[in-house]
């Protein structure tokens, strides 16, 4: 779990930290489950098709059950898989389905944490003070979230204008450290560096390889537990609230360092930000061949195409985003 601060100074709560935080609620009117995404208009979508001039495609998910182990925040257990049909039952037991003509077919079933693979977030995912996003009571996630679940997401899909940031790269680093953070000076910087800046209501795509550690270390990994990434202020949120940015998507299990230094609190940016704003996030992606495709070529925007699936009530869900450019 999360490591404690070295500092024994009190941790505020989030209710005092994001006192004064903006928020998107009611701007898409009272019943809106699906938040800074309404950002992305048909101008959105043709401004990110645009983009595509050479016909590559890249897959950013990670595989579901990799052998070499499914990158998880600590308590959620990894996805299994399991047969229910194949070869076997037609052999010696016989067990097989006789299906006229002589049919054989192999099937399987998967029981999976909806937050434990490269996955989109129900806007209602995260909250505090008794509200989730848009002001929905936080009453609305018992037993299944009837407001603001990955539903709606799904229902709506993502398409637009996205850019890639690799703060890897732009840091001269194969990955960044555990507790390594960045600003949105940091990737205004990275984006200015690599020659595409940043447009509003573009999707940031934000490189860090830093689960490369993950697989690198095995069970290590976990010891004292912080992942690098975007560290909240004021002056961030302000940011992401006025250049309208739709979709945070990183390469990391929570898309914001998970204990902020300056205040001992865990995951401030999934509340000021999600559930404040409404922006989406995509966590676990894996960004390794686009972006070494994008430092090849110079080309770090393109085209974002992404639907979790239609799951009722679920908090998140599995997802295979494409970027074509
Ligand atoms: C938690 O649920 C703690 O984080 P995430 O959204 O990164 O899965």
């Amino acid at each position: 779990m999360p490591d404690a601060r070295a500092s024994d100074a009190r941790v505020p709560e989030l209710t005092e930290l994001l006192a004064d935080a903006p928020t998107n609620w009611g701007r898409w009117g009272p019943d809106d489950e699906v938040g800074s995404l309404n950002y992305l208009t048909a101008a959105q979508v043709l401004a990110g098709a645009a983009q595509i001039k050479q016909g590559k495609v890249f897959t950013l998910q990670r595989l579901i059950g990799d052998p070499a182990g499914d990158p998880l925040w600590p308590g959620r257990t990894p996805a299994v898989r399991e047969m229910v049909l194949d070869e076997s039952h037609w052999d010696a037991d016989g067990n097989g389905p006789a299906f006229p003509g002589g049919l054989h077919c192999a099937d399987d079933t998967l029981c999976a944490s909806l937050q434990g693979s490269t996955q989109y977030d129900a806007l209602g995912h995260v909250w505090y003070d008794g509200k989730i996003w848009n002001g929905f009571d936080a009453q609305t996630t018992v037993g299944g979230l009837s407001k603001a679940s990955v539903a709606p997401i799904a229902e709506r899909g993502v398409a637009g204008r996205a850019v890639l940031l690799d703060m890897a790269r732009h840091r001269g680093k194969d990955h960044l450290e555990p507790h390594e953070t960045f600003t949105h000076e940091d990737l205004i910087a990275c984006a200015e560096q690599q020659g595409t800046p940043i447009r509003p209501r573009d999707i940031l795509v934000v490189r860090t390889n830093h689960l490369q550690l993950f697989y690198d270390k095995g069970d290590d990994f976990y010891q004292g537990f912080c992942e690098s990434g975007l560290v909240y202020s004021p002056e961030l949120v302000t940011w992401f609230h006025e250049m309208e940015i739709p979709n945070l998507v990183t390469d990391t299990m929570a898309n914001e360092v998970t204990t902020d230094p300056n205040n001992g609190a865990v995951l401030v940016l999934h509340n000021a930000l999600m559930r404040n704003l409404g922006v989406a996030f995509t966590e676990i992606c894996d960004l390794e061949k686009l972006a070494a495709d994008c430092a090849e070529d110079g080309a770090y925007a393109f085209f974002y195409v992404a639907a979790p699936l239609k799951i009722h009530e679920a908090t998140g869900s599995p997802v295979n985003p494409v970027a074509i450019k």
